[in-house]
């Protein structure tokens, strides 16, 4: 999977994407490229942005300027159609599922962002005439999409083959954890326990040392549906 990020900041990456399991596949199983949008600036002082029509404070980045750094960054998927994003607290809640379905194409460019935001038309027109996706990682905001689009990397390259450890583990961590008869439900995760058995008066629970595994499988969906009701209910549609 290449990915390609379109930012005004492109030395913001790898930056912690080069660490762990994805920065040892890094330059294999996936690769990362940035198009620095300030390349394509239109003046000689290599400014991107200008005053808001209507007025209003902040700046907004120039749709001649992200258009011609998005085709750029479209070069380098000659042969496939990548997933196009941008990051923006206004776009649809990222989640794992849209993390799955990401997974699933061989290119993504991802457009952060930054200052008060993006002329609108050249949002319509990649949203039009290339499907743009528009994705926000949470109802809050953020000074930019670098942090976000790193999120939502990481939560992606989970999905890709070969980049976990265990190829099971995407799906038992956290979320999506199955049910004893089978059907998937989402759920967060079970506590963990590792050794000393008994820590400052605490223990590990005696079930998780029985070595019966289907108490053990039982007792951790327990578990998990019992701490998505206090702490997440929305998950389980209430
Ligand atoms: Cl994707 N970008 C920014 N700037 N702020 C956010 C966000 C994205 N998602 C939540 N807040």
């Amino acid at each position: 999977m290449l990915i390609t990020i379109v930012t005004l900041f492109p030395e913001m990456f790898p930056g912690m994407l080069a660490y762990s399991l994805p920065g040892k596949q890094l330059g294999n199983l996936w690769d990362l490229k940035t198009v620095n949008i300030r390349e394509f600036s239109d003046n000689k002082w290599q400014k991107v942005d200008d005053t808001p029509y209507g007025g209003g404070a902040g700046m907004v980045i120039k749709p001649n300027i992200i258009h011609e750094a998005l085709t750029d960054a479209l070069k380098n998927y000659p042969n496939n159609e990548p997933a196009i994003i941008n990051m923006t607290p206004r776009g649809r809640l990222f989640n794992n599922a849209t993390a799955r379905n990401l997974a699933e194409y061989d290119g993504l460019i991802i457009l952060c962002g930054r200052y008060e935001g993006i002329d609108q038309r050249v949002i319509d027109h990649w949203i039009q005439h290339h499907n743009m996706q528009e994705i926000s990682i949470g109802d809050y905001v953020l000074f930019g999409g670098e942090v976000a689009a790193m999120v939502i990397i990481e939560s992606c390259l989970r999905f890709v083959p070969g980049i976990m450890h265990n190829e099971d583990s995407p799906e038992d961590e956290s979320f999506c954890i199955k049910d004893i008869n089978g059907s998937r439900v989402d759920l967060l995760e079970y506590p963990q326990y590792t050794k000393p058995v008994s820590w400052s008066g605490y223990d590990v629970p005696s079930v998780l040392l029985s070595g019966n595994h289907a108490e053990i499988a039982k007792w951790r969906i327990e578990q998990a549906k019992q701490i998505t009701r206090s702490v997440r209910p929305d998950l389980l549609g209430h």
